[in-house]
This record gives structure tokens, C-alpha cells and sequence, in this order.
């Protein structure tokens, strides 16, 4: 396959000024006729124009209204070639395409027997021939011509402006979309669907019809979507002078979607999942899910749709900048630290995991074979980690001028990295050409601090130092530009004035951002009397790994005082992390290991403190996963690990049974259910209390978790309880499973949860056992949601099960690679990353992993997609 570089963009030969699309819908074939007004590029004088195209029947093809022969054009592979044109005409291609054998789930396919688009990002050219490229930005009319009985609805981008019986049973509507927009953003959905629908008032007046399509026995799941679609619109008003521009806003569910939701102009489709909720049917953390999602396709409208991007290397630019808005919306309807410790663990996990392995890349890449393998979390959490450097380098203020420059400067283009940072610097008379650094250099940086009080002088010196990502070539390491947050902790737990040497303390902060920009720089804080315990990169102000001594009572010092929420729970999972590896280097010489006194006491401490919140606490409680932790040990060895964590999990809530069954008694279900953010808080510290104590196998605690199942009047509590159950040998994890699936085996999502809690499961044998959930009757391989809550949550969280020793998980996720590659290559290739670290573990893992990745290299056409993962891995 061939390989596309970043500096080999080229503007295209002809802009396209409009496209008039028409669609004959049928079960067996559908027909689509594009009519495109064609303008050469005055700035490339020459060349002929050349068209994408992938799985199209070519019907006829005419320029200005006659057909062309066979000799005025060229089809080879997945291009349509025409030599000589005038510098202005009109195009008429007609195709047919079969959307009812396309399991590809990208172009026009269908689901749950609707039709549907996805295609972003090259899935246009699988639904007709076009410059399939985000420079191309068009006006689009769409006709869609289907049954009137089959396929009542019919819709598309824009405003719907007609409507008319055909006659024979079919009916046809039209829709324009007074918006420029790239093909990317093209959508159109046709079937049988059922609207629950809201208005919006914009802050101008305007009146926006805002409507959630699902099939109809979903209607009474639809209304958080539409109130979180709502509340978007109000805040990005309100954050940053963003209106809505069209009268309606249109999302619609589709049961097979390969990833959360695409942001097609004025029609959304997203993926069931983040649109359906209902209290028995979706948990807390679900519903901030949807809220999340809705959110992040609305804030597209004007960060992607308005404002796109000039070719695919520039995907941060929407991606980045979107996470970041949707994370700072989600903040502010929520908990803003308990958000900020939810995305940087999950940065942490996947993110810095994959800056660690054979697909590191920058936020910007600079090449790619198959542009669906980089929708990855380098692209999106770090590029939102970079744009969240930006507004602290410059300020709220500060950003938002950069912002409105942007939007006034881009507004109906596409553009690059580049344009954004210029806007950034220009709206604030700032040099940020350092700053491009982190568009251009892979790897998560390391940040070595270290701290020297001088008694006699009351000075602090603290010196930073980057290093050099782990994986990469140190002579391509160039200092980056970072802000770093920081304190000074006194023996008190106050935070200490932070006057720097030859300032007078007094009025001095007790917070600043230091600016990095070199290599290693020294910073020295005056006046103090005692020495301080420092509390670095609070909030994570950078993306970096922060390497800092600190032994057992600095950290509990921290967990316990530190002023930055998030840095507290940092320095708890600092604290519980060195626990458990050191357990799992104990275990793995075959010595015995002890959990320290001062260890239970910081847990204690946590369990009890009257000043956190439920959501705080319960995150303040979790131990770092397994799948975490191995990034941290030398050669992974995931038996002693899990040992370790297990028993370091068992010795906290033996150490603090008293202490966890207060707090589960005081923070247990009573009363009906409610979804206010109390009640939220004490469902998260309930579980997660009762989880801990599930740890002490005794009956006693087997029991209240089966009655906290058996009770449960919401999917929070019943999952939660099942979860737990799961992992537990005992007669009422099977019954529970039993009754679970008897109430929801009707309901794929729930269903879906269902599977997820038996592949996660690490009780033994888990690669037979999730090896029968894959014979299953409700299994299918055309479903990407099924696959994901197997063969998904098994490879990405079930650690040990995945790594048994005797292979076995390595043969089943090679298995379903090949079993999928074919007809789903993207949803294949998400999976083959599972094996992205064999490098890391030991001698006789390493070599069954990486026999599992020869077999799928061997395969006869292996799909591009999957193609570059391994050949990246086995590299
Ligand atoms: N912009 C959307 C990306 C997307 C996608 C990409 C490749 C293949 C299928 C896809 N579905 C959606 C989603 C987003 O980031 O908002
Ligand atoms: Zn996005």
C-alpha cells in the first residue's frame, strides 16, 4: 500500500462551486447521479481532473451535457481521469453502488435495515465519483428518491426546501445546505424513524428546530440528548460568541456505527450509544457520555464545518481544539477537577501508551497509509493537551481573542495548525513558534524536577529539566515551549507565597505558570522558613511525564494537603502505583511482600475525609489499573502484577473494613432514584466502597452485593453490583448474569454491558470463557458495538486474561482480526493494536504475540488498514 506524506500536499487542479446530488434508493442497488460545477484552479494552470472514486459502477459520465466515450476518460483503480476541460463546465456522473452489501460501515450502508452515511474520511468517494479532499468545500443540493412505506423518512444536510409523491409507491425530498462544506460533512439517512424534538432559542432570536431521530420504540430515551444539544448551543454562546446558523439541527441513532458520532452539517448520526438514556437502562457515567458527545459534534459546527481542514495531517486542528471545548463544557456542567482527573487518566492510559509504541506520532502526522488508523488519541487528547497549553499560556481572555481572530480570518475556509497558532499569536502579540514543537515532535516528553532548600538563605531552588521521550531519537529532541503550574506546600499544608528571588514576598501568589522554554532551567523562590514540599504541573499544565522523588510520606503529605485537587489525586495514585509495583517485583523474585502501615492510614484518610465529594472520593480510591501500571515496569509481568494489585486492594479494605462499611451504610441506595449530582456522588462511593468490600470474600459482603444487584432501581447500582459479582467466584454471579440478560437480551446496548462484564472478568479461564460469549447467539461480527464489548473490552481491559500465559488471548484477538479485516477493516484495525506492546513483556509473551501478528501480516489481501498497524509493529 502507499504511503502519503504531509509536505507532498498539492491544491487540487479544479475547486467544485456546487454539487447537485440525486439518490434512487433500492434494496438492491442504489443509483446516484452528481452534477458538479467545476472551476480550474487558478493557481495550478494545468492538469487534468482527477476524481476518487472506490466500489462504483460507472454508468455514464458527460461534461456539459454530453456523454462522453470511453476514450475522453480513464478509470484505473480508484481514480476517474479527464484530460481536457474547459476551465469552466459541468459534470454529470452516474453510479450504482450497493449499500446493502457494504459492511465496511463507511460511504452509504445500511443498519438495522435504514439507510445510512459515513464519510469522514474518505467514505464520499464510496458513494460517487468526487475530489474526495477537505480542501473542496461546495454548496450541496440533494433529491432522495426511496419507498414511501419502507423509507418514510428521507433526510440530508441543510434545510429541507421539498417534497413530492412520485407516483409508484415512491416519494422523493429535497434539501439544500446554504453552507460551503467539504464531502466529509455530506450525510443523508432514509428509513423508518421517529423524531423527539425541541426548540432553541439563539441568543439573535432565531428559533431552531433541534430533532433526535430513533427508531420509534427508543422515543422516550431521546430526551437528555436533546437537553445536552441544547445546553451546548447555550454555552458555546456564552464561551465563545458561537451561534448556531442553520433553522434545524437534526441528530440521528444508528445502531452500527464504528466510532462515537460524526458531525455531518445540520445532520449528526451518531452511534446509539451516545444518544439513548434512560435511567434503567444507561448508568451516571453513560449519561455524561451522551452529554459529552452531543456536545463535541455541536462545537464542530464552527470548529470543522465553518472553519475545516485544508488536507487530513491537519485533523488536530478540529479534533484538538473540539476535545478541548467538549471537555471544558463538560467541566462546567459538571465537577471541574473531577473532569480534569477523568481525561488525563484516560490520556494517561491510552495516550501516553500509544506516544510509548510503534504508532507514536505527533499531533500532526507526517504520513500515513490509511488515514482511519490516525483518529487516535494522539491526535485528539494530546492535540486537546496542546490547545489547553495555549489557553493557559495566554489566558481565558486570551484565548477567546484568539479564537474570535480565527473564526474571523478562516470563516468558509480550510486551513492548517499553522493558521491557528498565527491567530493565537497575532490576536495576542505573542511569539508562539516554539510552540509549533509540539506539532511536530512524537512522544511524551519527560520532565525531571528536582528541589534544593537552602535553610540559612529561606530559598527554594527548583530546577526542570526535559528529556527526551522514551522511543525517540534524542538528536531530534528540541526543547518545547510549557507551562508549568506549580506551589509550595508548607508544613502546614498551606500553600506558601511564591516570591522569586530579589521580589518582595509580600502579595506574592501562592500560584504561578512557569514558562519552559529551555532545556533545563532553574527557578528560585525567597522568604521561606521551612522547607516546602512542591506540587508540580498541577492540573497536568503539560502533557509530560513528571519525574520526582518523593518517598511514601511526601506523597501521603500530598493526598492529604495538596491545594490543586487534581494533584492530590495524583499523588494518591503515585502513592498507591509504587505500592503495587513494588509488590509485583517482590512476587516476581518469589518474595513475600507487605502493604505498609502508612499506606492503609493514607487510604483511611481518604475514605473519611469530610471535605470530598463522592466523585472525588471514589477516584481518590481507585488503584491504578493493571493496564496502566505495566507501562511503568521494565519487563511486564502481568501474573505478578495482578497479584499485587489484588493483594494490595485486599489489604486496603482489610485495613479499613470499619471505615469502608460506614461509608457504604451512609452512602447506600435509599429512596427513589434521582440524577441531581448529590445523588450522583453517593452512587459513585457507594460502589465503590462496595467493591472494596467485596474484596474480603466473606459471605456477609457476598450477599450485600447480590441484594445491591437485586435491588437495584437503576443501571448505575445494577451494573455497578454485577461488575463486582463478575469478578467473584460465587453461585450469585451466575444468577445475577442470568437475570440480567433475561430483562435485557431485547436491549443491544444493555446487552452489550452485559458481555462487557464477562470479558472483563478476570477470574480464570477468561479466554475460553470469552471465546464461548463470541459463539454466543447474540453475538455478530457485523456489529461494531458487539465485537467492542468482547473481543474490545477483553483485549483493552481484562490484562491478565488477555496476557495468559498460554497464549490463548493472543489467538483469539489475531482470530477476530482476520475474521473482521476483511469486512470491517477499521473496526480490524483498532483491534490489532492490542498488540502493539509485545515488546514489552516477557521472552515467551513477546514471541506468541508476535507469531499472533505474523499470522494476520500472512493473510491474502490483508486491508491497508490493518496492514499499517502490524507492519508498524513487527517494524
Ligand atoms: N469527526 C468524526 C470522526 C469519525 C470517523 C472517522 C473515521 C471513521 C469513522 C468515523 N466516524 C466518525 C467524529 C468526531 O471526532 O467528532
Ligand atoms: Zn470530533
Amino acid at each position: 500500500p502507499r504511503e502519503i506524506h504531509r509536505l507532498d500536499y498539492r491544491p487540487p487542479t479544479f475547486w467544485v462551486d456546487s454539487v447537485a446530488l440525486e439518490f434512487d434508493l433500492g434494496e438492491e442497488g442504489t443509483v446516484v447521479t452528481a452534477r458538479l460545477s467545476l472551476r480550474r484552479n487558478d493557481e495550478v494552470a494545468e492538469g487534468p481532473l482527477e476524481l476518487d472514486g472506490e466500489e462504483l459502477e460507472t454508468l455514464s459520465v458527460a461534461v456539459d451535457g454530453r456523454v462522453l466515450g470511453q476514450g475522453e476518460y480513464t478509470i484505473e483503480g480508484e481514480r476517474l481521469t479527464i484530460p481536457d476541460l474547459p476551465a469552466r463546465c459541468e459534470l454529470e456522473t452516474k453510479v450504482r453502488i450497493h449499500p446493502e452489501s457494504n459492511t465496511q460501515l463507511s460511504g452509504l450502508y445500511l443498519s438495522s435495515g435504514n439507510f445510512c452515511t459515513q464519510c469522514e474520511a474518505e467514505g464520499f468517494r464510496r458513494i460517487t465519483w468526487f475530489l474526495d479532499r477537505p480542501d473542496v468545500m461546495a454548496t450541496y443540493t440533494v433529491a432522495i428518491r426511496a419507498d414511501k412505506q419502507r423509507y418514510p423518512v428521507l433526510l440530508s444536510n441543510g434545510n429541507r426546501v421539498g417534497e413530492r409523491d412520485l407516483g409508484d409507491g415512491r416519494h422523493e425530498v429535497r434539501w439544500e445546505d446554504p453552507f460551503v462544506k467539504p464531502s466529509y460533512l455530506f450525510a443523508l439517512v432514509a428509513g423508518q424513524l421517529a423524531s423527539h424534538a425541541g426548540d432553541f432559542t439563539t441568543v439573535s432570536g432565531r428559533t431552531v428546530r433541534c430533532e433526535i431521530w430513533v427508531e420509534a420504540h427508543n422515543l422516550d430515551k431521546c430526551d437528555h440528548a436533546l437537553r445536552s444539544l441544547q445546553a451546548a448551543m447555550r454555552w458555546d454562546e456564552e464561551q465563545f460568541g458561537r451561534e448556531y446558523d442553520l433553522d434545524l439541527y437534526m441528530i440521528v441513532a444508528v445502531d452500527d456505527f464504528n466510532m462515537g458520532a460524526m458531525e455531518n452539517k445540520g445532520l449528526n448520526i451518531f452511534n446509539s450509544k451516545f444518544v439513548l438514556a434512560r435511567p434503567d437502562t444507561a448508568t451516571d457515567d453513560d449519561y455524561e457520555g451522551v452529554e459529552g458527545v452531543v456536545a463535541h459534534e455541536y462545537f464542530h459546527n464552527w470548529t470543522g464545518n465553518r472553519v475545516t481542514c485544508r488536507d487530513w495531517f491537519q485533523l488536530t486542528l478540529k479534533e484538538g481544539l473540539t476535545v478541548f471545548r467538549d471537555q471544558r463544557f463538560s467541566a462546567d456542567m459538571g465537577s471541574e477537577p473531577v473532569k480534569r482527573i477523568e481525561d488525563v487518566a484516560m490520556l494517561r492510559l491510552r495516550q501516553y501508551a500509544e506516544d510509548a509504541g510503534p504508532m507514536a506520532h505527533p499531533i500532526r502526522p507526517e504520513s500515513y497509509i490509511s488515514m482511519d488508523n490516525f483518529y487516535t488519541a494522539t491526535v485528539y487528547e494530546k492535540g486537546s493537551e496542546v490547545i489547553r497549553m495555549v489557553d493557559t499560556l495566554l489566558g481565558r481572555d486570551g484565548f477567546r481573542r484568539g479564537m474570535d481572530l480565527y473564526f474571523e480570518r478562516h470563516d468558509g475556509q480550510a486551513v492548517t495548525c499553522d493558521d491557528f497558532r498565527a491567530a493565537m499569536a497575532d490576536a495576542n502579540g505573542r511569539d508562539l513558534a516554539q510552540f509549533e514543537r509540539w506539532y511536530t515532535q512524537a512522544g511524551t516528553p519527560r520532565l525531571v524536577a528536582t528541589g534544593r532548600f537552602d535553610a540559612a538563605a529561606g530559598t527554594y531552588s527548583l530546577t526542570l529539566r526535559q528529556e527526551c521521550p522514551t522511543g525517540q531519537r534524542e538528536e531530534d529532541f528540541r526543547a518545547l515551549h510549557m507551562p508549568i503550574r506549580m506551589g509550595l506546600i508548607g508544613p502546614d499544608g498551606a500553600d506558601q507565597p511564591l516570591g522569586f528571588e530579589g521580589e518582595a514576598a509580600a502579595g506574592a501568589p501562592t500560584e504561578r505558570v512557569l514558562e519552559l522554554t529551555e532545556r533545563e532551567q532553574t527557578f528560585v523562590f525567597a522568604g521561606l522558613t521551612a522547607e516546602p514540599v512542591p506540587s508540580l504541573a498541577r492540573g497536568l499544565s503539560a502533557p509530560v511525564l513528571l519525574e520526582l522523588e518523593e518517598d511514601e510520606q511526601r506523597l501521603a503529605f500530598r493526598l492529604a494537603h495538596d491545594s490543586d485537587a487534581f494533584n492530590r489525586w495524583d499523588a494518591g495514585q503515585r502513592l498507591f502505583g509504587a505500592a503495587i509495583l513494588a509488590g509485583a517485583a517482590a512476587l516476581a523474585r518469589g518474595d513475600e511482600f507487605q502493604v505498609s502501615k502508612g499506606l492503609v492510614e493514607a487510604f483511611r484518610a481518604v475514605v473519611t475525609d469530610p471535605s470530598l465529594d463522592g466523585s472525588m472520593r471514589s477516584l481518590a480510591m481507585a488503584l491504578p489499573s493493571e493496564l496502566e501500571l505495566a507501562q511503568r515496569m521494565e519487563i511486564v509481568d502481568p501474573d505478578a502484577l495482578h497479584r499485587a494489585r489484588r493483594a494490595v486492594r485486599r489489604a486496603l479494605a482489610e485495613g479499613t473494613r470499619t471505615e469502608l462499611a460506614a461509608l457504604w451504610e451512609r452512602a447506600k441506595p435509599s429512596g427513589a432514584y434521582s440524577n441531581d449530582r448529590a445523588s450522583i456522588d453517593r452512587r459513585r462511593e457507594a460502589n465503590v466502597a462496595l467493591a472494596y468490600l467485596s474484596c474480603l470474600e466473606s459471605p456477609e459482603w457476598t450477599a450485600a452485593v447480590a441484594a445491591h444487584f437485586d435491588g437495584a432501581d437503576n443501571m448505575t447500582d445494577s451494573q455497578a453490583a454485577l461488575a463486582t459479582l463478575c469478578q467473584l467466584d460465587v453461585p450469585d454471579r451466575q444468577r445475577a448474569l442470568e437475570a440480567f440478560y433475561a430483562k435485557w437480551k431485547g436491549d443491544p446496548l444493555v446487552l452489550d454491558k452485559w458481555f462487557t462484564l464477562q470479558a472483563t472478568s478476570v477470574l480464570p479461564g477468561a479466554p475460553t470463557r470469552v471465546a464461548a460469549l463470541a459463539h454466543h447467539p447474540d453475538f455478530t461480527w457485523r456489529n461494531p458495538n458487539r465485537v467492542r464489548s468482547v473481543v474490545g473490552a477483553f483485549a483493552m481491559a481484562n490484562h491478565s486474561g488477555f496476557h495468559s500465559a498460554d497464549g490463548s488471548g493472543y489467538t483469539l484477538v489475531a482470530d477476530a482480526v482476520i475474521e473482521l479485516q476483511g469486512a470491517n477493516p477499521q473496526l480490524a484495525s483498532r483491534l490489532a493494536g492490542s498488540f502493539n506492546h509485545y515488546k514489552r513483556y516477557d521472552q515467551h509473551r513477546q514471541q506468541a504475540m508476535r507469531g499472533a501478528l505474523e499470522r494476520i501480516a500472512a493473510v491474502d489481501g490483508l486491508s491497508k488498514d490493518v496492514y499499517e498497524i502490524v507492519h508498524r509493529a513487527l517494524a
